[in-house]
């Protein structure tokens, strides 16, 4: 029961293809019914997330048979045993695809993409399973964990996430979530944490619970990667959203229950072309903290869209003209600005949340910005700064975000220095903190993408460039087999102890690495068979209260 299973492949193309294969007779089938099934599953679980279902391309290039089927069989099986240093992985020396499959892959991309169904009420409705009705839910909490110094995080490859004491290290619980877990996302009150899986699948834990468990479920279609709660004042807990990849859409849910209550598509026009796409994908969704609203990132028409969530019959939405490619972003520290990457466009969006308004759109200088939700420091000469690195670069882009205090440099790329090398993916620091940490996860160097960045705030100068030190973060973990890769750091909820996770394949060891933040040096390894494949890290105060 695999999430490409819902794929209904339609077959009428096939006899109409005139491609060259090697090794193959002219009237020979370039592809067998079964071929074509395996061919949709692993384009789901490898290509799609780049290169959209559709295959109308995004952070990846268009793979529609006009494009694929110029560019030939030869020069596409080339490409995707090999990679680029754009970025396509390379899929066939990697080791990740064997020969065959990069022959299929290379055969099924030069026919038409089969259209997913579409995923509406009913179908939600049919997934959606309220496991613990709240009034059977506990009245108080049951256990004595220390809630907001829990961290959840995403056991990618096993399907699950673990929740582990951000005090004792212990895991307090393994839970069964989606397909590909991506994100976790806490309800304001940080009772609820609800998490997504690539398969479109939310699970909704009640941390309350003697050993937290899962209390309701939903599917809200068949990709996606977003998720998050109402957290304005008087609704708290009381509203869910989830984003869609596929179909391209939204859903507001229950915050109690998951029960879906209005779905609203994203299909429509390209801000600046004006004209149509079919697969606007639904990318960063945050929780505004001024209003009753939610911030939704729509990737390919490059639309942000604030939904007003207090009327769901009378639905109310502000739709801000952006920039394409939207995908992930975080709020300034004052929480009034939310500032995202246009990726493939390496550009940032700044939105008054306040005002519901574009503030500006800047180059940040550098190769597809990857913030996720940024860092937020004071810099000792350019003022309150958001911080942002990229994925195709080494750079580390600064934007002012203080228009009161420091108004020549708000929502200017005030500084641009570099950090360990390309790939990275994530960037860190803590109000507490004064340093800020950068990954390099993606580098196709093993050191490097094992190491991490930190520099010292208050040793930052506008005219120098900053100085770092490489913390062997992969290293300290202590692993013999494998090519762990460190990701995302994310703080405790005192800001005392950064953790990253080294990442490595799902049948080899990975392990959690945890660093005092005042002496940089290591303070515990976390490992434990059940740590499959760790990635993301949500502490549940700092997710709550958007502390980053
Ligand atoms: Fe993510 C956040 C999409 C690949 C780990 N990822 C996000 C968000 C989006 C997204 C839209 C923002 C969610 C939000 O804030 O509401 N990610 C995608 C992709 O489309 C992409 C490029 C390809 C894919 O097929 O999924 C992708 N992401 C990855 C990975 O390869 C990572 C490292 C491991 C994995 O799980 O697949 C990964 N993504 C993460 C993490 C976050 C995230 C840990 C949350 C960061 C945070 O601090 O909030």
């Amino acid at each position: 029961d695999t999430p490409a299973a819902a794929y209904e492949p339609s077959m009428t193309t096939l006899g109409e293809i005139q491609v060259e294969i090697p090794g193959r007779k002219a009237d020979d089938p370039v592809i067998t019914d079964e071929e074509f099934q395996r061919g949709a599953k692993i384009y789901f679980e490898r290509c799609a997330g780049c290169h959209g279902v559709l295959r109308k391309g995004a952070t990846g290039k268009p793979l529609t048979p006009d494009v694929t089927r110029a560019l030939g069989y030869d020069y596409l099986q080339n490409f995707i045993t090999y990679g680029s240093p754009a970025g396509m992985p390379n899929w066939g020396t990697s080791g990740e695809l064997t020969e065959a499959d990069v022959d299929l892959m290379a055969r099924y991309i030069l026919m038409e993409p089969p259209a997913p169904p579409e995923f509406g009420m009913p179908e939600m409705k049919e997934t959606w399973k309220l496991i613990v009705a709240p009034e059977d839910r506990p009245k108080e909490k049951l256990n004595d964990i220390d809630i907001d110094n829990l961290f959840s995080v995403t056991l990618r490859d096993a399907g699950q996430i673990a929740l582990i004491d951000g005090k004792t290290y212990d895991i307090h619980a393994i839970i069964d979530t989606g397909y590909a877990v991506h994100i976790s996302r806490i309800s304001a009150s940080g009772r609820y944490l609800f998490v997504i899986g690539r398969d479109a699948k939310i699970v909704m834990i009640d941390l309350w619970m003697e050993t937290p468990a899962a209390v309701a479920e939903i599917k809200i279609g068949t990709e996606a990667r977003s998720v998050e709660t109402s957290k304005f004042e008087g609704y708290e807990d009381k509203y869910a959203i989830a984003g869609a990849y596929w179909p391209p859409q939204y859903v507001i849910m229950d915050g109690d229950t998951l029960e879906p209550k209005k779905i609203v598509s994203t299909r429509g026009n390209i801000y600046d072309e004006q004209t149509y796409h079919p697969e606007p994908r639904v990318a960063a969704i945050l929780a505004s903290h001024y209003k009753p609203e939610f911030i939704v990132n729509v990737k390919e028409t490059g639309k942000i869209v604030m939904v007003d969530y207090t009327d769901l019959k009378n639905l109310k939405t502000t739709e801000i003209e952006a920039e394409r490619f939207l995908h992930d972003g975080g709020l300034d520290s004052t929480h009034r600005y939310f500032i995202t990457a246009a990726n493939a466009r390496n550009k940032l969006v700044v939105i008054d949340t306040k005002e519901s308004k574009l503030v500006a759109i800047t180059d940040t200088g550098g190769a597809t910005p990857h913030p996720g939700r940024g860092a937020n420091f004071t810099h000792p000469e350019f003022g309150p700064v958001w911080a942002t690195s990229h994925l195709g670069d080494e750079s580390v882009a600064l934007i002012g975000t203080d228009p009161e205090g420091h108004p020549d440099n708000a929502w200017k790329i005030v500084d641009s220095f570099e950090a360990l090398g390309g790939g990275s993916l994530f960037i860190k620091t803590h109000p507490k903190s004064n340093h800020l940490y950068v990954d390099a996860t993606l580098n196709p160097d093993a050191e490097t993408s094992a190491s991490v960045a930190v520099f010292k705030i208050d040793e930052m100068k506008a005219d120098a460039e900053p100085e770092y030190t490489t913390l062997p973060i992969g290293e300290w973990a202590g692993i013999a087999e494998g090519q762990p890769r460190v990701v995302q750091p994310e703080f405790n909820r005192e800001g005392t102890e950064i953790w990253f996770s080294v990442w490595n394949a799902k049948d080899k060891e990975s392990a959690i690495v945890v660093v005092d933040d005042k002496t940089l040096e290591l303070k515990k390894v976390i490992k434990d068979p059940r740590l499959i494949t760790p990635t993301g890290k949500f502490n549940v105060f700092n997710t709550r209260g958007d502390v980053y």
